[in-house]
This record gives structure tokens, C-alpha cells and sequence, in this order.
């Protein structure tokens, strides 16, 4: 196994479905590598990722949709609009960006009156309508669903034995649990399944469900609280014996990963836990370098995970 940097063999690959890939603000602003790494972990799983040209911020649900619902479900709905007339479903790597599309989505089919009002703006705005055509699926529910987790789990080269993976799953994700219908929003279970998949060890550790710290408008607003929140989290995955943190929200990523140099430059402490996106850890079980995937760019050094892995 080639070790740390050097090329990916190219694999052919026959894509049998495509998404259009929604990528928020964070994720190309402040971590090219999720993008990247994304796109390559699906094409070589099969699933084609398209660009969703024209698109906009989602608009943040817990900032833009608590201070004006019509405003925030008509952003929502261009973006969704963009991808209807590309004729292609949704997917991305944040839950904020999952929220708020795929609950814009979910509002629209329930409250015809809604769907009205916002496509009178659309029309005037840019001369076309939502039908409500388009599918709004996390990635997370592209690799259980339409890639199956059977296939990911015979697509392993490197798998991660022996490595304790510290799951959070992000508020959005799992609620409203009517809305996003996960399944149990308070045991989830669908990351631990595909973290197994790919050889790793999910660790349970306390309070697993807790608020990054960052959603809402908190961490601009008052990040020494958004900061309490992810010194208990971190915490408490130490405690675990984690030996790295993996979320499938950009946004908790971000707070997870930066918040911790915060923590060690404001508060004296020594937080080092290494944070990888979940796809990243999927790219690395499927033999992607560390390099390519941008592992490098990350606030929180990743190197005490690289030598339990032994790159
Ligand atoms: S877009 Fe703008 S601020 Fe953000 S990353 Fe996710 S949520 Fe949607
Ligand atoms: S950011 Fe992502 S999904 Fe949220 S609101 Fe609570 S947790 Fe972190
Ligand atoms: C967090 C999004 S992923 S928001 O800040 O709650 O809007």
C-alpha cells in the first residue's frame, strides 16, 4: 500500500445515478478537501456529482429561517428550482444545507398556499416555477440508499481496524424527526452502520446528541457559549478513547476543528482530537491520500490519527 502522499489510480468507473452536488457556503470556502474528497469517493462508488450552477446559501435554517420563514423558503426554493430545471436531485456535505432544502421542500408539498406565494416571486424573479420534482437527500443517504452499504464495504482497501471513531451527528440531521424521519433521533444508528463498514470502531461516549455549540446563529453571536458546548463535547469523546471525531455536517466540522485551536489559545487547554469529515474517512478506506483529501488544512493536527493507522 502506497503510504501518506502520491497519485490516486484513476478507476474507471460506470456512474449509474447522479446528483447535483448543493455545497453551501462552508464546504468550498473552508474546505476544498471535503468538496474534493466527496466528488471522488462517490465517482468511484458509481454515483456521478454535477455542479449546481447559480446556486446560493441555503439559507442557513437556524439563522435566516428563525428570523423569516417566507424569506428563507424562497431562497430555498431557487436553489431547489436551479436543480429542476437541471434535472437532477440534491445531495451535500452539510446539515444546515440539508435542513433547510429538504425541509423547504417538505413545506412546499404540505402547504400548497406556501408553494403559491413563493413561486409568484420566483416567476417574477427568474421567469420559472418549483413543480416539487426534485429529491433533497443527504449524502449520507446516497451512500445507505442508492449505493448500499454492502458495496462501500467491498470497496475497502484500507480498512480501519483498531481506530475508535467518535461520531456527532449534527442537530440537523436527525431534527425534526417527523420531517427528516432518520429513524430513532436518539439512538441514531445509519453512521455507526457505515463506520463499521469501512472497519472503524464506533465509540460511545456521553451525551452523543449535544449541539456542536456552533447552529443558530450561536457561534457568531456568542462564541465563548458555542465554545462551552464543544470543550464538553470534546471531552467527553477523550474520555471515549477516541482517537478521531468525524461529523457529517460542514458546520460542526468546522467548529469542531477550528474550535478546538480557540479553545487551546483562549482557555490554556490541550485539545488535539483529530477531525475528519466522514467522507474522508470513507476516501481513506477506499486508498485515497491523505494529501489529495486536504487532511493537511485542518486547524486540529491529524497526525496522531495517521500513526494510529500507520501512515
Ligand atoms: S450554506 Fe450559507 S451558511 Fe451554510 S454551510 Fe451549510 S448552512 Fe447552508
Ligand atoms: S452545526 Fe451542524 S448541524 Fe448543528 S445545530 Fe447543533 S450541531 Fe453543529
Ligand atoms: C447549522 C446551520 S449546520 S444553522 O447555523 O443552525 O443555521
Amino acid at each position: 500500500m502506497e503510504k501518506g502522499t502520491g497519485g490516486t489510480k484513476i478507476m474507471a468507473v460506470e456512474s449509474e445515478k447522479k446528483y447535483a452536488y448543493f455545497l453551501g457556503c462552508l464546504t468550498p470556502n473552508r474546505y476544498p478537501g471535503i468538496e474534493y474528497t466527496t466528488i471522488e469517493v462517490f465517482r468511484r462508488l458509481g454515483v456521478e456529482i454535477v455542479e449546481l450552477k447559480g446556486a446560493s446559501c441555503c439559507p442557513a435554517p437556524g439563522v435566516f429561517g428563525s428570523f423569516d420563514l417566507f424569506t428563507w423558503a424562497t431562497i430555498a426554493t431557487r436553489n431547489l428550482l436551479i436543480a429542476e430545471r437541471q434535472g437532477n436531485n440534491i445531495t451535500m456535505t452539510c446539515n444546515g444545507c440539508y435542513g433547510s432544502l429538504q425541509e423547504a421542500n417538505h413545506l412546499l408539498h404540505e402547504k400548497p398556499e406556501l408553494k403559491e406565494r413563493v413561486n409568484k416571486i420566483l416567476k417574477e424573479a427568474t421567469g420559472y416555477e418549483y413543480q416539487g420534482t426534485v429529491e433533497v437527500k443527504h449524502t449520507i443517504e446516497v451512500l445507505r440508499d442508492d449505493i448500499g452499504f454492502d458495496k462501500i464495504r467491498d470497496a475497502v482497501v484500507r480498512p480501519l481496524t483498531g481506530i475508535k471513531v467518535a461520531i456527532h451527528y449534527g442537530c440537523h440531521f436527525l431534527k425534526p424527526s417527523k420531517v427528516r424521519k432518520q429513524g430513532s433521533s436518539e439512538r441514531p444508528r445509519v453512521l455507526d452502520d457505515l463506520m463499521e463498514a469501512i472497519g472503524a470502531e464506533s465509540v460511545m461516549y456521553k451525551d452523543r446528541n449535544m449541539c456542536c455549540g456552533a447552529g443558530g446563529g450561536v457561534r457568531a453571536q456568542f462564541k465563548d457559549v458555542a465554545l462551552d458546548f464543544t470543550a464538553e463535547k470534546i471531552q467527553n469523546m477523550l474520555d471515549a478513547s477516541a482517537d478521531v471525531l468525524t461529523t457529517p455536517c460542514a458546520f460542526c466540522h468546522f467548529q469542531f476543528d477550528v474550535g478546538q485551536q480557540e479553545l487551546n489559545k483562549a482557555r490554556g487547554t490541550n485539545f488535539n482530537l483529530p477531525v475528519v469529515f466522514y467522507t474522508q474517512l470513507i476516501g481513506l478506506a477506499l486508498g485515497m491520500s491523505p494529501l489529495e483529501m486536504g487532511l493537511e488544512t485542518h486547524q486540529t493536527p491529524v497526525q496522531s490519527f495517521f500513526d494510529k493507522l500507520g501512515l
